[in-house]
């Protein structure tokens, strides 16, 4: 793998979200600079283009709530494979789409940690945590299940192309969750998933349980994987997006958070989900997301361009 070598692949997934709009996301992203952003920090740029999702196997579930399952497991399977590949060449930074994509990506991510004799350990940043099963979504939006899917909770087999490598739930550190329905929290409970809800936030600040999390991993000798949801921040900063939570992370708690998963050096790859440019105002969340993964490859804040709206 070349460190030095960032492959930039497109996600244009919607049929996991609730609402159109999040497939104009990788446009966005080229528009907001961040091949350029990436180019000044010193990395070669791989533009890969979108993932293509294989033919549909049309698949009926019994719960009727669910939308699009076919499409969402051919993107499942299509991004684990791109995943796979791209991480052999460089870092991959998945272009989405909604979070429904993390299904594929991570699931691939942890099939190459697998293949370095390490295991895949994940910074989940999200108002939610998307612990749904197919048979507990109520909203039928798939968007709200990949890291069941990924944890290897019951119901997926059959409908859903894998994971291969399920990710342990102590490997997983969710920060930022205010939107938590009654199952993902019976499940969080249960479960051994790291979680800083924003309460804790609120408490203790991102820092501390943010340094822990990654003095654990390091000391694993994790792959680090970072998944990035638009509506982690607060909407205030970032309102293109189809699911804006009130309370989210303000533009010093995700620079910092950025920062100190950069100076980790365990991070392997990135996605950036939920940006709906159809939602967004002159492209400031596109910009803000550009922004934050920079501060993830290496830029400094004092180097950050200076802009105005
Ligand atoms: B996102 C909700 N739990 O299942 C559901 O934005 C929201 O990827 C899911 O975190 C949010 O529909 C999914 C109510
Ligand atoms: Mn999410
Ligand atoms: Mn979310
Ligand atoms: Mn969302």
């Amino acid at each position: 793998m070349d460190d030095r070598c960032c492959v930039l692949i497109g996600a244009p997934v919607e049929a996991g979200a609730g609402r159109r709009g999040c497939g104009m996301g990788p446009a966005a992203y080229a528009a907001a600079g961040l091949g350029e952003a990436l180019a000044e920090l010193g990395f070669a740029v791989e533009h890969r283009g979108d993932v293509v999702p294989g033919p549909l196997r049309t698949v009926d579930h019994p719960n009727p709530a669910i939308r699009n399952l076919a499409e969402v497991a051919a993107w499942t399977a299509a991004l684990d494979e791109a995943a796979f590949a791209a991480s052999r060449d460089g870092f991959p930074i998945f272009l989405g789409g909604d979070h429904s994509l993390s299904a594929g990506t991570i699931a691939g991510m942890s099939r190459r940690a697998a293949a370095e004799g390490r295991a895949l350990w994940v910074v989940w940043l999200d108002a939610h945590p998307d612990l749904h099963t197919l048979d507990s979504t109520e909203s039928g939006n798939l968007h709200g299940t990949p890291m069941a899917y990924l944890t290897g909770r019951p119901g997926f087999a059959g409908y859903m192309p894998g994971p291969d490598v399920p990710l342990k739930p102590e490997h997983v550190c969710m920060i930022g969750l205010r939107s938590v329905d009654p199952v993902e929290r019976r499940a969080l409970a249960a479960g051994h998933v790291e979680v800083h809800d924003m309460r804790s936030i609120d408490e203790r600040g991102i820092a501390a349980p943010l340094a822990a999390f990654l003095e654990r991993a390091a000391h694993a000798g994790a792959m680090l994987h970072v998944s990035l949801d638009v509506d982690f921040l607060d909407p205030g900063i970032a309102p293109g997006v189809g699911t804006t939570v009130p309370g989210g992370a303000t533009f010093r708690e995700a620079h910092l958070a950025m920062e100190m998963l950069r100076d980790s050096g365990l991070v392997r790859s990135l996605d950036l989900v939920e940006l709906n440019p159809f939602l967004d105002e002159r492209g400031r969340t596109a910009l803000l997301m550009v922004d934050l993964a920079a501060s993830l490859m290496g830029r400094r804040i004092l180097d950050r361009p200076t802009r105005s709206s």
